[in-house]
This record gives structure tokens, sequence and C-alpha cells, in this order.
């Protein structure tokens, strides 16, 4: 490198009028109108005109996308889109890009979304997409400032593991030193033990499912927001989903404005309280739509459109029966088939779930039991109850459609550097 890069194109201005300044950047557009040379060049804080009067200094071959810093005076301009250009007196050329590159990283000419992701570190030139990530960069800074003011400890649990946390079905399997190890699908078994140490914890890491959905909100890894409180009821644990939900969305209408207005997104930041909504409720709305489930009947995607449609933005569901909840989440006491547990739902979609947590080790035990699991499997998890396990609630969820919801985009692998899915395996 001929020169050291002295500012990021986001902190000159105007006022700099005379100064020499030396930016680093990729060339995005290059035009040459008689003896002058104008490029637009592009570092992550944003773009800069430069005029180049020396044509030595720049190659014939010159790329769009090549890798360049530039030395030159601040100057006041003419130019519609910018508030200053800078003159150069030394361009140094450090990588050229090949010519034509596999999709248009300025997103004039639209590439389908698997072009774009078998380029990812490309398509992140394009503003729109670089907007996304920038917002997931501060929505991770405030889920983690947030529940950190609530007295939750960040914990990193492991992904390999000897048994499924979640029961028998979607997991990855691997060899693991000749024996059988999987994949995590959550943390659930962790973070419920570590309440016994921290109380309240929470974890932010990629889990897996292997699921063959494919759908704009399954991935086979994805990013999960977990907690777990000791002492806390499932009504505490959605209140703290509640405030973190609208803690959240209100950062990002705070610090994200230039990129919101590059999604040209309007993001409302959402009221308390969310509705909700009981599982028996929802069985009526759908009667009255002419589908009739018995009680202890799952809802699926087709009943969740119409639940969604009834009921547009944020809400709780609540109070599931006892028979379609994982096993280690705790009935209600005045009525045992159903259960202390929820989803949060943004229309159709779940963005998270949760509930209160079975404490008693016998209980647990034949719930495990009952929902044809091995207790052997979780001896250890189960061990970790006879040490003092407090109450406790927690709730998973899923970032990548959280991010959708922000966003407003429909599509989790639009939200996810490297999406995995059944199909996509690579880059
Ligand atoms: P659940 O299985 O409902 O609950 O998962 C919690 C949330 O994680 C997200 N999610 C996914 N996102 C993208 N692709 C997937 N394949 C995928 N699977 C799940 C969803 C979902 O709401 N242990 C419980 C949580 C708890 O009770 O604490 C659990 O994992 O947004």
């Amino acid at each position: 490198m001929k020169f050291k890069k002295t500012h990021n194109i986001d902190e000159i201005s105007n006022s700099m009028e005379g100064s020499s300044v030396v930016i680093g950047g990729w060339v995005e557009d290059l035009r040459k109108l008689g003896k002058l040379t104008f490029l637009t060049v592009r570092d992550v804080t944003g773009l800069a005109q430069v005029i180049v009067k020396d044509l030595s200094m720049v190659p014939e071959d010159l790329t769009r996308q090549s890798v360049i810093m530039v030395q030159g005076a601040v100057q006041s301009t003419k130019a519609r889109d910018f508030t200053f250009e800078i003159k150069a007196d030394g361009v140094d050329i450090l990588t050229k890009a090949v010519h034509p590159l596999p999709i248009d990283p300025i997103g004039r000419l639209e590439s389908d979304i698997d072009n774009r992701l078998n380029a990812r570190a490309l398509d992140l030139r394009n503003q729109r997409v670089a907007a996304i990530f920038k917002i997931r960069h501060h929505v991770l800074a405030s889920l983690r400032r947030i529940l950190t003011e609530k007295r939750f400890i960040e914990i990193t649990t492991p992904k390999i593991i000897g048994s499924a946390s979640e029961g028998g079905a979607n997991l990855f399997s691997l060899e693991y030193f000749g024996k059988k190890a999987y994949l995590a699908q959550s943390p659930q078994l962790y973070k419920e033990q570590l309440t016994i140490g921290l109380e309240r914890v929470f974890e932010i890491s990629s889990f897996y499912r292997a699921e063959k959905s494919h759908t704009g909100r399954h991935l086979s890894e994805f990013t999960s927001i977990d907690i777990e409180a000791a002492f806390f009821d499932y009504t505490d644990v959605i209140e703290v989903l509640e405030d973190l939900v609208i803690a959240v969305f209100s950062d990002v209408v705070q610090n994200c404005k230039a990129e919101l207005a590059i999604l040209e997104r309007n993001l409302e930041v959402p009221k308390k309280p969310f509705d909700r909504i009981t599982y028996t409720q929802v069985l009526s709305e759908l009667e009255k739509a002419g589908i009739n489930l018995k009680f202890g009947d799952d809802l699926l995607d087709s009943h969740l459109k119409i639940v969604g449609e009834n009921h547009p933005g944020l809400f709780f569901l609540l109070d599931w029966p006892m028979s379609l909840k994982p096993f280690y989440i705790h009935e209600k006491d005045e009525d045992p088939k159903l259960s202390r547990s929820f989803d949060l739902q943004y229309g159709y979609l779940e963005l998270s779930s949760g509930g209160r947590r079975l404490h008693d080790p016998a209980k647990l035990k034949a719930r495990i039991a009952e929902q044809g699991l091995d207790p052997a499997s979780f001896e250890d998890h189960l061990k970790s109850f006879d040490w003092g396990m407090p109450p406790h609630s927690g709730w998973g969820m899923g970032l990548d459609r959280l991010m959708t919801v922000i966003v407003g985009i429909d599509n989790v692998r639009e939200v996810v550097l490297y999406p995995r899915d059944p199909d996509r395996l690579s880059p």
C-alpha cells in the first residue's frame, strides 16, 4: 500500500475543502469525460466522487469493484448526488476485480437469490443487502444490552451433544471419535440446568434442525435467542419478551435510520400489551371459518394463515394443550390438560415459543417416558434436578424470523449471510 487511509468516507464533508485525505474502497462506477476520469468509490460508510485529471493514474483496464486507495484534496462539487468530491493526486490500485462479475453488485440488474447467495460477499456491495446486515448487527447489540440490563447472564452451551434436547425428531447426527453425536437443536436442557448457578441466563447462538422444509421461514442452521429464568412463571417471561421486542424495534428505529431508508421500510414500534389469545379461542375462530378441530389437534400452516389474517400483528397464543407440548413444559394447576406455555406470533409466523418448565424430577421423568423418549438418555439432565432446581421459565426466539419482520422481507435467506437449507450447503 502506497498510502495510509486517513478517513472513512462518511467522515469527510464539504467543510474540509482544501484538506488532503486518503480513502480506501471499491470502484463502483467509472466514466471518462474528455481528459477527466470520474470515479465513484465506496467504503462501508458511504460513496465518494473522485476526479482524476492525470490519465496515467488510472489504467485503461481498471474494472468496477477493484480495490483502490485515493489520495487527494477535498473540494466542493456541482454533482447532484454528492456534497464534496476528491481531486486525486495519487491513486493506488490494490486489487483488480474480474470482469464480468457473477452478479451486478449494485443491483441495477436484478439477480435471483440463488446467484446472489453463491456470490454473497459481493452481494453485500448492494446497499440494500448491506443495510439488512447492519440492522442485524444493531439487533444483536440491542438484545445483549437489554437482557444484560434485565440481569440475564450470557452463556454458551455445547453444539455437539450426546442426546437430543428437543426429543428425537429433526436431529443431525455425526460421528464423534467412534461414538454417535448430534448437533444441538436448542440449548433447552443446558439453559434450564444453568438456572441453578446463574438464575437468569441467555444465549444467542446457531442451532440445527434437520427439517426438510422448503419455506421462507425454515433453515437447517438458524440463530436462536434463548432465555431461562429462575423463580419466573410463564407470564413473567412473556413480559420480558414483550419488553424486549418493543425495545429492539425502538433501537432499530433510532439507530438505523439510514438503513431503514435504503430499504424503504417504515418500521413501527409495537405497543404494549400485545394481544393474548388462547388456543381454545383459536379453535372457535377456526370454527367460524368452517374448520372444525378437536381440542388437542395441532394448528397446521393452513390454520395459522387464517388466525394470522384475523390478527395481523404481534400476539401471544397461550395455553396450548399439554399433549402438543415438549416433555419439559409445566401444566396449569387449575386444568392439567392445559400447559403454561405460549407462542409469540407475527400474523401466521411463529417467532418464539416458551413456557414454565417442570422442575420436579419425578414429574419430568414421567413425562419423558410418557412421550416415548428414553429416560436413560436424559440421565445427566435429570441428575441436575436433584441438586436444587428452582422453578423456572423461558423461551426461544428465532433471530432470523425476527429479522424478516424488522426488515419486511418474507424469506429468512435474505437475512442470513450464508443460509443452510436442504438444498444449500455452500458457500
Ligand atoms: P421451538 O422449537 O419452537 O422451541 O423453537 C423456537 C423458535 O426458534 C425458531 N426456529 C427456527 N427458525 C428457523 N428455522 C428453523 N428450522 C427453526 N426452528 C425453530 C422459531 C421458533 O419459534 N426449546 C424451545 C424454546 C423454549 O421453550 O425455550 C424451542 O426450541 O422462531
